[in-house]
């Protein structure tokens, strides 16, 4: 059976390396105060090249392709601006959308039975999964999702409810600090779970793909589930940077992968960057959310090919 535990000392110490040497601080960021651009309705005020850049990050990024870079993967999923305002609505709380911390779980058979669409991320410790998610749920006042500076913060499965429309679980990571039962709850987790509906995986936006994570890929390859690479922090690195790792994560995808779906996402938790696009996504796989019919199509194809 696959594990990600054997590559974990050899990825601990390269990390190591690399991490700056923070103190222990928790920080425990209770989303009260919306940020100017959580919402589409906040964000009018904005200028279209502005709202541009924000909803869809690889827009900004596609003049500097060079001419023989396939571009169609970069825009499988491109919702028009009315998509993305439906679906806000899904992540916009009211008497009848209850969205809330629900439940956490250290092992699969203690995960709450939920009939509704879940979705999953997962990564790296510090790649910024519990900050992506508190930024998706940057519209629901006191919803509390715990982020911080040092890895290994998140060590149980923490389910949220969207209303009766889907759960999003944030899950630990993978890597320096991760929880000792990581593999068995993780693992577990993403071979068991029925309403598992799609699994994002994150990568940092100024290192690309490490060791563990291309293990965690191939992991995601081996149980058949459908996943979705997304790069985060990518307010983060230089453009010319940030456009290598994206052309060679999007090369993993199209040379070394059939479950996950073609597009990268691209997201900074920190400015609102993808959030949006995500959004969408999420409200659309989870069978919420219709969107252009010719653009579902090819959503579908992916869909079919993995488990869905
Ligand atoms: N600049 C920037 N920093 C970010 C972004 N997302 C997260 N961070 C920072 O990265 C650090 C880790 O974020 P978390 O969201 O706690 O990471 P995690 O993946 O949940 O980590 P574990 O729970 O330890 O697995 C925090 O200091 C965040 O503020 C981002 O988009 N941009
Ligand atoms: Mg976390």
């Amino acid at each position: 059976m696959f594990t990600i535990r054997a590559s974990l000392p050899c990825f601990s110490r390269a990390l190591r390396a690399n991490m700056v040497q923070e103190r222990a601080i928790s920080i425990c960021l209770v989303c009260g105060n919306s940020h100017k651009l959580a919402s589409i309705q906040a964000m009018s005020k904005f200028s279209e090249k502005k709202q541009n850049s924000i909803i869809f990050p690889f827009k900004d990024l596609e003049r500097y392709l060079v001419k023989n870079v396939n571009e169609m993967n970069f825009q499988m999923f491109a919702p028009s601006f009315e998509d993305i305002g439906n679906a806000e609505q899904f992540f916009t709380p009211s008497n009848k959308h209850r969205i809330d911390y629900f439940t956490s779980a250290v092992r699969i058979d203690h995960a709450p039975t939920t009939a509704q669409p879940e979705v999953c991320f997962i990564g790296r410790s510090n790649v910024g999964k519990s900050s992506l998610i508190k930024s998706l749920f940057s519209l629901v006042p006191g919803i509390e999702v715990r982020v911080s500076k040092n890895p290994g913060h998140t060590k149980k499965m923490n389910f949220f409810k969207v209303g009766k429309a889907f759960a999003v679980v944030d899950m630990p990571g993978y890597g320096y600090r991760a929880p000792s039962d990581f593999v068995e709850m993780v693992e577990s987790y993403l071979q068991a779970r029925q309403n598992l509906k799609r699994t994002f995986l994150l990568l940092d936006a100024s290192i690309g793909i490490q060791e563990a994570d291309q293990i965690a890929i191939e992991m995601c390859e081996e149980f058949g589930i459908p996943y979705v690479l997304i790069l985060t922090k990518i307010d983060r690195p230089q453009r010319g940077n940030l456009l290598k790792i994206i052309l060679g994560v999007q090369e993993v995808i199209e040379k070394q992968t059939s479950g996950c779906f073609p597009q990268l996402f691209l997201v900074s938790s920190l400015n609102y960057s993808g959030i949006h696009l995500l959004r969408c996504f999420i409200a659309h796989i989870t069978g919420n959310l219709q969107i252009n019919e010719h653009r579902s199509n090819s959503l579908r194809s992916v869909g079919n090919s993995a488990k869905n």
